[in-house]
């Protein structure tokens, strides 16, 4: 037989296009897509599915520990497992450095934690907290190996100065690395949250207030700047303010090499949800915070517009327990409480539902946000995130008319923030590389069968940049710039 596997009659879509074809797939490549395929020792009936490629879940944390020392609920079994009944057939958790540690031996821990264990084809974004010329001088190595994305933050104990950012994007930009960053304005937020919290606002509630849209809006606007100076790319997660949709918007109209994600507590929550009784509220609390029902319009505009290339869900999973959001204790006020809520498996279906089943977005559009920019902006394609022949046979088959209200997920949480909502469309089959992980809502593949993935640097075709005047010899009377 010429194929191991064939899936029919489904309807195909990609990025770009929308069309009925039989997919044929042999050694977990696609290497036919055509009409017709009938000589394969196995067969999926894709009839009245969607048939489309596996998610890429670009930001997620799994078996990290945050900067308070808590370690999330979900490790790379549980947490890839939650990822595929969400659709997805890869993913991109982070490996965080840790203060005085070398970045091979980050890479150790977290392969050590990642591959007995994932059934997802992973790779690893690298937090950068302990920028030291040795540690900078390590980099390369990295990026040899495959790992071509870091993150630094611009606020909390690990944030790096503006002169350590700028040491960063230089060496990342330099080897086609991608510099990503958690811009909020430290200073606003440790002033605000101390204002609340001296004048005895303690709640969970709290936190909304305590870190302002501004804090977001002015730190974007500095590291764009910053990302200029370096003539380096960058891309801002877990956008959630319209002005600093906008800012990235302006660069990107401009030529500027940025570009940024929104997550779907953005898109499908408000900080009414985090106004609840008691220590309710902790379910909610995720940083940056929950905003408003116009910031969810203005965001829905922006990825709409393609501003916003990605929808990532930012699973940061700490249980409504002593174990994850009350690690400290539960007598405490907002900030002393663990940050980030789950939603890997609830990203797809959500963005689906109220995306494409709601003609926000067309089914091209949600495949491109769910996948195919991924797989470009983190150097996966052609492998990953498009039905093409020679690609992985990364898929997955959807239900579009499957309609559940969210409940109870497959990771390792106590509670869902979505639960509630009504979802049209779900998953039902995800491959990977050809082999089912999940099929008609079970869980079929092994802990430790998927492999890391070399990831490629960042190709800026038909992204020139925005020239800096004084880095330009005609203009700096010549100086040489180490
Ligand atoms: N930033 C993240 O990316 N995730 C969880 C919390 C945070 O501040
Ligand atoms: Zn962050
Ligand atoms: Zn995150």
């Amino acid at each position: 037989m010429a194929h191991d596997l064939a899936i029919r009659g489904g309807l195909l879509a990609t990025a770009t296009e929308t069309y009925r074809a039989d997919i044929g797939i042999r050694d977990g490549r696609i290497v036919t897509i055509s009409e017709a395929i009938t000589d394969a020792e196995d067969v999926i009936n894709a009839t009245d599915r969607i048939v489309m490629p596996g998610g890429i879940e670009a930001h997620c944390h799994i078996a990290q520990e945050s900067g308070m020392g808590v370690m999330t609920s979900d490790d790379y079994e549980s947490g890839s497992i939650s990822a595929a009944f969400g659709g997805n057939s890869s993913f991109i958790p982070f490996a965080a450095q840790k203060k005085g540690q070398s970045l091979t031996n980050t890479m150790q821990t977290y392969d050590a934690r990642a591959a007995p264990k994932s059934v997802l084809d992973w790779s690893y974004h690298l937090i950068l907290t302990d920028p030291t010329k040795a540690v900078l001088a390590e980099l390369p190595e990295v990026f040899a190996k495959g790992v071509t994305s870091f993150k630094v933050f611009m606020t909390y104990a690990s944030r790096v100065s503006d002169a350590q950012f700028l040491d960063i994007l230089s060496v990342a930009g330099k080897h086609g690395a991608l510099t990503m960053v958690h811009a909020e304005n430290h200073d606003m937020l440790d002033w605000m949250a101390r204002r609340l919290v001296d004048g005895g606002n303690v709640a969970p509630r709290y936190h909304a207030p305590s870190r302002p849209g501004l804090a977001e809006e002015e730190a974007i606007n500095r590291a764009i700047s910053l990302a200029r100076l370096a003539e380096a790319p960058l891309f801002i997660v877990h956008v959630s303010t319209p002005a600093g949709a906008e800012l990235v918007a302006n660069a990107r109209a401009k030529g500027g090499q940025v570009w940024a994600e929104t997550c779907p507590q953005y898109l499908f929550l408000t900080r009414e949800d985090i106004d609840k009784p008691g220590m309710d509220g902790a379910k909610f609390i995720c940083s940056p915070p929950l905003r408003d029902a116009p910031t969810q319009a203005a965001l829905w505009q922006h990825v709409q517009a393609g501003s916003l290339s990605l929808v990532s869900s930012d699973h940061a999973p700490y249980r409504y327990d002593d174990s994850g959001k009350f690690s400290a204790g539960r007598d405490v006020n907002f900030r002393e409480i663990a940050n980030g809520m789950p939603g890997i498996e609830m990203r797809l279906p959500l963005l689906f539902s109220e995306g494409v089943g709601k003609g926000r977005i067309s089914l091209n559009q949600f495949v491109a946000l769910a996948s195919t920019n991924a797989a470009m902006i983190y150097g996966m394609m052609p492998r990953k995130g498009t039905l093409s022949v020679g690609a992985d046979a990364d898929i997955a088959i959807w239900d579009p008319n499957e309609t559940r209200v969210a409940g109870e997920m497959h990771d390792a949480m106590d509670y869902n923030p979505f639960a509630g909502i009504e979802v049209t469309g779900w998953p039902v089959t995800v491959l990977g590389r050809g082999r089912r992980i999940v099929e008609n809502g079970k869980l079929i593949a092994e802990p430790g069968s998927g492999q890391f993935i070399k990831r490629a640097p960042l190709d800026l075709t038909g992204h020139p940049g925005q020239p800096v005047p004084e880095l330009d010899p005609a203009q700096n009377f010549g100086a040489n710039l180490s």
